[in-house]
């Protein structure tokens, strides 16, 4: 079976077991959007705590996920993204509550959310960005969490990987457009994903290229159509991340 396949089994399975929490305040932070927005000549960073990936086996599974967060906000990324899911990047909802107590700025809940628990979940913990998957949800289905997230106040990657998931994500009017140079089938990863679809790009949403950034000079391949770079391996796997930040930061 594909991984994506085998992920949203799993979740469906784990979403069963979650429990419905009432809503809490929303964490208080700067919107996204707004800060990439008002900086527009800044190639912005959302800097990833990752512990582990299918793909990747271990990237740093021991690490002091507060330090590591700090060290990203204090090197000057716009955002911070928490891998929650447990059971195949080896994260939890707790990584991200740590995280969420520990900084200031905006902070994204990196999982694969197929319903209204894991926004809700999400948002408790202290996430103000949540990701929805084209690849993994009916149009119904993202729809309906599109609707649902952003009556939680919350902002919303819509994650693409080919044209047709473009459109779709641009027929919402998503404000946050995360084009995954991964395929989630294949794990395969070229940043030439995010090049071809830098071409096909028709809304004035923020356009953040995921995924396989490691140099300074990647980032320049894609900045001409992108906004923001998502990256997670890159910075996990450096004994000073903020070194890296800087480097990327182009
Ligand atoms: C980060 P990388 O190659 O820098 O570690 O990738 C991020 O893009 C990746 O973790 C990611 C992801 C996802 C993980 C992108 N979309 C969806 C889980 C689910």
């Amino acid at each position: 079976m594909a991984f994506l396949e085998k992920i949203i089994k799993a979740k469906r399975e784990e979403v069963k077991q979650m429990p419905l929490e009432t809503v809490k305040p929303l964490r208080k932070t700067d919107s996204f959007y707004q800060q990439v927005k008002a900086r527009p000549e800044k190639m912005h960073l959302i800097g990833e705590v990752k512990r582990a990936s299918p793909s990747k086996g271990a990237i740093n599974l021991s690490v002091d996920v507060s330090e590591q967060a700090k060290a990203y906000e204090q090197a000057g990324v716009t955002a911070i993204s928490v891998l929650t899911d447990e059971q195949f990047f080896k994260g939890s909802i707790e990584d991200l509550r740590q995280v969420a107590s520990q900084v200031k700025i905006p902070m994204l809940c990196k999982d694969f959310i197929i319903d209204e628990k894991q926004l809700i979940r999400a948002r408790n913990a202290g996430a103000t960005i949540v990701l929805l998957i084209v690849a993994a949800l009916s149009k119904q289905k993202l729809e309906e969490l599109y609707t649902k997230a952003t009556g939680l106040g919350l902002e919303i990657l819509v994650e693409v990987h080919d044209e047709s998931e473009l459109k779709i994500a641009e027929n919402l009017s998503a404000q946050l457009i995360g084009v995954n140079n991964r395929n989630l089938k294949s794990f395969e990863v070229s940043i030439d994903v995010s090049q071809l679809l830098g071409g096909k790009q028709g809304t004035d949403a923020i356009y953040i290229s995921e995924s396989g950034f490691s140099t300074g000079e990647q980032v320049e391949r894609i900045k001409e159509n992108y906004q923001a770079v998502l990256v997670g391996e890159g910075l996990m796997k450096e004994d000073d991340p903020k070194e890296k930040v800087k480097e990327l930061q182009v």
